[in-house]
């Protein structure tokens, strides 16, 4: 086991480690696979023990099971985090919608859930490892990185969305922010904003575990992007040469040009004739 507190060159550990949020599945799931194939040790976080007891068997990534929603979690999770190694990058994905409400209808409930786990638990989390960070990036003499998945959603609203919208560009402003704070530290602050993102549980958790509700969303729409594409991304950003930030990745489909334009059916070229 490696001791982040020691400061002897020789006893410096050699890969990485990333601790991911999110981790049980989709975007979160797939960015602690895409790690471990790039040669980062992984601790995978979030609140389903089981699932990520079967992730950890199966990629070699450590598992922390933890609701980052509460506050005694967050500090075990960063106390275990200090004893067992360093923190080089941290990758904030754990997050989520709750409705499809207009304004005039939304369920309070819901949208407290969605500010307590897209902007309050992400400012707890990330503000818990800043230090672990920091001694990363002092040890290594490099740099260490701070990812934020945050969505299109943070930067345009669209009816039924105002709860999830606003969630959303509340995460983005702290990545915002954070990068002015850590000015002149050599510590990344990188946002990427995935558009229509099929995953097995994103829409229909929303939805309430409505199916048909769920699938209607992607119907017929040619090649959403996959959680493995946002990972791809994620991956890519870490990878950059250290003195290259990528600010803010907004990716999308092809099909879906903008939050209110997106193309049903297969994709064709217009050609003449
Ligand atoms: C998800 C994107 O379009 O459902 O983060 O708001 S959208």
């Amino acid at each position: 086991m490696t001791d982040a507190t020691t400061t002897d060159a020789a006893d410096r550990p050699t890969a990485r480690r990333a601790v991911v949020t999110g981790a049980s599945s989709g975007i979160g799931e797939a960015t602690a696979r895409k790690l471990r194939t790039l040669g980062w040790d992984v601790v995978a976080v979030a609140r389903r023990a089981e699932r990520l007891a079967a992730l950890e068997n199966e990629i070699g990534a450590a598992a922390f099971a933890a609701d980052l929603t509460a506050a005694a979690d967050v500090e075990a999770l960063a106390q275990w985090l200090a004893e067992t190694g360093p923190v080089d990058a941290l990758v904030n994905v754990a997050g989520g919608a709750r409705g499809a409400d207009r304004v005039e209808d939304g369920d309070p409930d819901d949208w407290q859930w969605m500010f307590e786990v897209n902007v309050l638990a992400t400012q707890r989390f990330t503000a818990a490892l800043l230090p672990l960070l920091r001694r990363a990036a002092a040890d290594r003499a490099a740099h260490a990185d701070v990812v934020f998945v945050t969505s299109t959603a943070a930067q345009v609203a669209y009816a039924g969305g105002a709860g999830y919208n606003a969630a959303k560009a509340g995460q983005s402003m702290i990545a915002h922010a954070l990068r002015l704070e850590l000015n002149g530290e050599p510590l990344r602050v990188i946002e990427i904003a995935p558009g229509m993102v099929q995953t097995e549980e994103f829409t229909l958790n929303r939805l309430g575990g409505d199916r048909a509700a769920a699938d209607r969303v992607y119907e017929d729409v040619e090649a959403p992007l996959t959680a493995d594409d946002v990972a791809d991304v994620i991956g890519y950003a870490l990878s950059a040469p250290g003195h290259v930030n990528l600010d803010l990745v907004t990716m999308r489909p092809v099909a879906q040009s903008a939050q209110h334009l997106l193309a049903r059916g297969p994709l064709h070229a217009r050609t003449a004739g």
